[in-house]
């Protein structure tokens, strides 16, 4: 315990060596804080192995983490969080701007002013007896001026551990503050974990998180979602870059090209494994592999050339442990074999974690609760268990993605979890097309958040949930990069779960789904042709590539085919969803929708 210091007196609210620097505003912010909150001790964050494995230490002697099986999973643990904190809350979290509208109807708002006093109200002495981590942290590469730094302060070690994990965090995210002056201030506590005073609040205006009450990734890691997503959106917004919900992936075909895909989905629907896909065997036997750059936030801005440019911002993924296994993704459970934190999955009897899908023919014997494992009572991982590692770690990591310039972007893809109507793939006609595409993206909720599963919601760009500003606005900034000069990507909707009559998936998906991501850079470089329909282009026959696939003839139908009257319903639903927005609502996008709902009339 040596490097982790609980004397006040020796850790004071200033910066390590930053006497006379620019790090005033930071340091006035922790004083502040900590006058309000009332910790104990302040221990700035280094991000040093020592550091950590003074924290790792502590905890696992307070019981917050277990240390698993050291010969099958070196240096890695177990965290069980409260039963009550297991996903995000989207009802809890609120997005607090000055004019209300400038939120939208897609955020639960409330003033600044008032939102301050109910999150300082919980703050108060909130720390006492325990240690206030003040954590800096970059969002990106740190030499890249896509990047953008914050600091979180937070009463959890635990959220210490994992943003070590994804982010790059410690010394030199405060070198850069210091350089830049300007940082996003994420103040988080785990209070009491009780829902009943539980609060996600963002202030996009002032650049700053208050978060208190839950000890989960997507509230408490602020990095992530807070910042990443609805923060960055909304600054992005006026700096005229994108902050999205994307993985983003190099498809490197035999002659050695590589072209970089990002890809929207909602949450828990397959990003992390479309990320690290494998090929299917042909394929990699002719040489095409897939690189991982990020596997849920994309930062993407016009370079010089008019093409996008994306960062991934985080350094770690914090990904769904149920269905992870040898078969849907091999290089996620590579990934995950050392250095790993588990929250909320079930153990063996020799202590190795487990979730269902795993399917390596071992047995739980706790849940993810800490109870005997009892197959009536429930799983033994909760749905929304996750792993934290290093994206260094994934044997398909892309060394660009430590390009201080990012990657330029070929393609963008929209998905969603669609039981019916919605064709394995299709393309946008052109970028206000795709945007639309993109506006009217739905699906099934998942576990993901705390609420019903399996319901099906309008989630634009997979933005639902972590758009930081009103949607009219954001789909006008959206439209914006329409440019005279722009190089923009091919814009592309894809459904990996069509299902049959009888209920079942009717595309096998996971490293199948190479075809598909084959055919859109076939159309993208000219050398694919399609067939035109009012939704969009649909695949020509044979175009994509099916050999070894097997499809009956019910699923050759509805994954390649086109349903007039459905999408003549969609569209009516389309068009009630974008009136829901009022008159900010960009004319060009309802044009669209009437364009299009015109068509499918014919
Ligand atoms: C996530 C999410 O954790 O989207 O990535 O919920
Ligand atoms: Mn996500």
């Amino acid at each position: 315990m040596n490097a982790i210091s609980h004397d006040v007196a020796k850790q004071p609210a200033v910066a390590p060596g930053s006497e006379g620097s620019k790090l005033a505003a930071l340091n006035a912010w922790v004083a502040e804080v900590a006058a309000l909150t009332k910790p104990d001790a302040i221990h700035w964050c280094d991000g040093s192995d020592a550091e950590n494995a003074a924290l790792i230490a502590q905890m696992q002697a307070d019981g917050t983490l277990i240390k698993l099986n050291e010969t099958t999973h070196p240096n890695s643990y177990l965290h069980r969080s409260h039963p009550d904190d297991v996903a995000r809350v989207e009802h809890l979290t609120f997005v607090c701007t000055t004019k209300q509208d400038d939120a939208g109807p897609n955020n639960h708002w409330m003033a600044p002013a008032d939102g301050h006093a109910k999150m300082d109200a919980l703050f108060d002495g909130c720390m006492k007896g325990r240690t206030m981590y003040v954590i800096p942290y970059c969002m990106g590469p740190i030499d890249s001026p896509l990047s953008r730094c914050g600091v979180e302060i937070t009463d959890s070690p635990y959220v210490v551990a994992n943003m070590r994990i994804m982010t790059r965090m410690g010394a030199a995210p405060l070198a850069r503050i210091e350089r830049e002056g300007k940082f996003v201030r994420g103040l988080h506590s785990i209070g009491e974990l009780d829902p009943e005073r539980r609060f996600i609040m963002h202030f996009p205006e002032e650049l700053t998180i208050k978060s208190f009450g839950s000890g989960y990734g997507g509230n408490a890691l602020l990095g992530k979602k807070c910042h990443a997503l609805r923060i960055a959106s909304h600054q992005a917004r006026s700096e005229g870059w994108l902050a999205e919900h994307m993985l983003i992936l190099g498809l490197e075909n035999p002659q050695g090209e590589t072209h970089y895909i990002a890809a929207a989905f909602p949450s828990a629907c397959g990003k992390t494994n479309l990320a690290m896909l494998i090929p299917p065997e042909g394929y990699r036997a002719d040489g095409w592999k897939v690189w991982t750059v990020g596997d849920d936030i994309c930062w993407m801005r016009p370079g010089a050339d008019g093409r996008l440019y994306a960062i991934n911002p985080e350094a770690g993924f914090f990904g769904v442990a149920p269905g992870t296994s040898a078969k849907s993704n091999p290089n996620a459970l590579k990934s995950i074999q050392s250095n790993t934190i588990f929250t909320n999955v079930g153990v063996t009897a020799d202590n190795q974690p487990w979730w269902e899908g795993l399917d390596d023919g071992q047995q739980p014997v706790t849940d993810w609760r800490g109870n005997a494992y009892d197959a009536a009572k429930g799983p033994a991982a909760h749905p929304n268990s996750r792993f934290t590692v290093s994206a260094r770690q994934c044997p398909s990591y892309s060394p660009e993605a430590e390009n201080a310039a990012g990657v330029p972007i070929s393609a963008i893809v929209f998905g969603g979890r669609r039981p019916s109507l919605v064709p394995l793939v299709f393309e946008a006609r052109d970028w206000t097309h795709g945007v639309l595409v993109g506006a009217a993206m739905g699906s099934e909720t998942t576990a993901a958040a705390t609420g019903a599963v399996g319901v099906m919601r309008r989630d634009p760009m997979a933005m639902k949930p972590f758009c930081g500003y009103n949607f009219a606005d954001y789909f006008t900034h959206w439209l914006s990069f329409d440019q005279a000069g722009a190089k923009l990507p091919k814009i592309f909707h894809v459904n990996w779960f069509r299902k049959g009559d009888d209920g079942s998936f009717l595309w096998p998906g996971f490293g199948e789904n190479l075809r598909v991501l084959e055919w859109m850079i076939q159309r993208v470089k000219g050398e694919a042709g399609s067939v035109e329909t009012p939704i969009g282009h649909l695949p020509k026959d044979d175009e994509i590539n099916l050999d070894g696939v097997e499809l009956t003839d019910e699923a050759r139908a509805k994954l390649f085919g086109f349903e007039r009257e459905g999408w003549q319903a969609e569209f009516a639903s389309i068009g009630d969803y974008l009136d829901e927005y009022g008159p900010r609502m960009p004319q060009a996008l309802k044009d669209e929708q009437q364009r299009i709902a015109k068509a499918l009339q014919n």
